[in-house]
């Protein structure tokens, strides 16, 4: 309770008061009756166990599914056709290896971050979203004046900074949503705002440069995902996605304000907390395929690369020691989505090393140097180990 977003020192009293009145029932308890035995004594715990367990789960699951909850809100919600849809890249976007992630990453298989120990349950016939600060006009949108609008679908991929070379903390989905740069623009900002401080119900704040914003990319207030209304997990009923940024300076789930100020005069949450002001996201690769053991004879490498408004020109492979080796990249419609790669290896049998690296959309080649993921994201190049039999 102490380390949620919105809570102070204050918010461990209820659980602390909880803690004293448990121990001083268990403690009455065992002076007034020394004479029952451990096996009642165990009885007695197994019960208290299985009773707090059950009402738990009994709230969680009817805050969820309950009536008038949140899940049957969403359900309710039908996506509606874009006005703007977003370009096609056609069949050659996914290459179909096996074991390669799909270009689409399905919603249950996207990655989720956040500081929620359970997701907000937001009702969305009383959501708000504020626009307020350094503005002309203070704004505020229901859900419907959101509907009202254009609404625009893109493919962006979004990563987060924590995810470490080679890991799976990245994902591309078909937003549905708004164009923020437009619903901005409503509330005439202040030329002087340089940081737009968005804000979830729960407190959690990111900080996005607003020249990244008002720059023409398809800054986005999504209320969809993948034809589906926004998943709670993933911010329902709407969410902040910016091509080009780690979701920890942009990607504001469960969204509720939207403040322009500047980077001089607040620090967001995890900026609070240390880690770096934005950057666009490094430029990364991935080795999906093969990951530890192969058979002997034509392999097929493959994986995905990201540079997320950049876009992705090449993909090279490096097996050993031996020369970086151009791959085969899947179509893509933006340069807003991350790229799958595949390369066929005449693989020897014995222990071999696979090396990737990216070249960006403005020619720069991944870099090799090695930095951990705080404060600003992981660099290096992924290397698998194979052992070829
Ligand atoms: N409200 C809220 N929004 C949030 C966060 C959070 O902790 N709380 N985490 C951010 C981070 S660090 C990332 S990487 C993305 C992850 O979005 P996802 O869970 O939909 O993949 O959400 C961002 N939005
Ligand atoms: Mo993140």
């Amino acid at each position: 309770a102490v380390t949620r977003p919105d809570l102070g020192p204050a918010a461990a009293l209820p659980s602390l008061a909880a803690g004293l009145w448990a121990a001083g029932c268990l403690h009455w308890w065992d002076t007034r009756r020394p004479e029952r035995d451990a096996s009642g004594r165990r009885r007695f715990l197994a019960v208290a166990v299985a009773v707090g367990a059950g009402a738990v789960a009994a709230s969680l699951l009817a805050r969820r599914f309950g009536p008038g909850s949140v899940e049957a809100d969403r359900e309710a919600f039908t996506v509606p056709e874009p006005d703007l849809p977003a370009a096609e890249p056609g069949p050659g976007a996914d290459l179909d290896v096996e074991g390669l992630a799909p270009w689409r990453t399905p919603n249950a298989d996207f990655y989720r971050i956040d500081t929620a120990i359970t997701s907000p349950a937001v009702d969305v016939d009383t959501w708000r979203l504020r626009v307020h600060g350094m503005v002309g006009r203070t704004r505020t949108y229901t859900f419907d004046d959101l509907l009202g609008r254009e609404l625009v679908e893109r493919d962006i991929t979004l990563c987060c900074v924590s995810n470490p070379v080679g890991g799976d903390l990245v994902g591309n989905a078909r937003w549905l949503g708004v164009s923020l740069a437009e619903l901005l623009a409503e509330a005439e900002p202040d030329p002087g705002a340089d940081q737009l401080v968005s804000r979830s119900v729960d407190g959690f704040t990111a900080g996005t440069p607003t020249a990244m914003v008002f720059d023409g990319r398809d800054a986005l207030i999504a209320v969809g995902m993948n034809g589906e209304p926004l998943p709670v997990d993933h911010g329902w009923p709407a969410r902040l996605v910016v091509p080009g940024l780690y979701g920890y300076v942009s990607a504001t789930k469960w969204l509720t304000e939207l403040e322009l100020t500047t980077f001089d005069a607040y620090d967001p949450y995890w900026i609070e907390r240390d880690w770096g002001l934005p950057e666009p996201v490094h430029t990364a690769s991935r080795i999906d395929t093969p990951r530890s053991g192969a058979d002997a004879g034509t392999v097929t490498v493959a994986g995905v690369a990201w540079a997320q408004h950049r876009g992705i020109s090449a993909v090279e492979l490096k097996v050993d020691d031996g020369p970086w080796t151009e791959c085969e990249l899947s179509d893509v419609a933006t340069d807003d989505t991350w790229r799958q790669w595949r390369i066929d290896w005449d693989a020897s049998s014995g222990e071999h090393t696979l090396t990737v690296r990216a070249t960006d959309g403005d020619g720069r080649v991944q870099t090799d140097e090695v930095a951990p993921t705080k404060p600003s994201g992981a660099t290096g190049l992924h290397n698998v180990k194979i052992t070829v039999a």
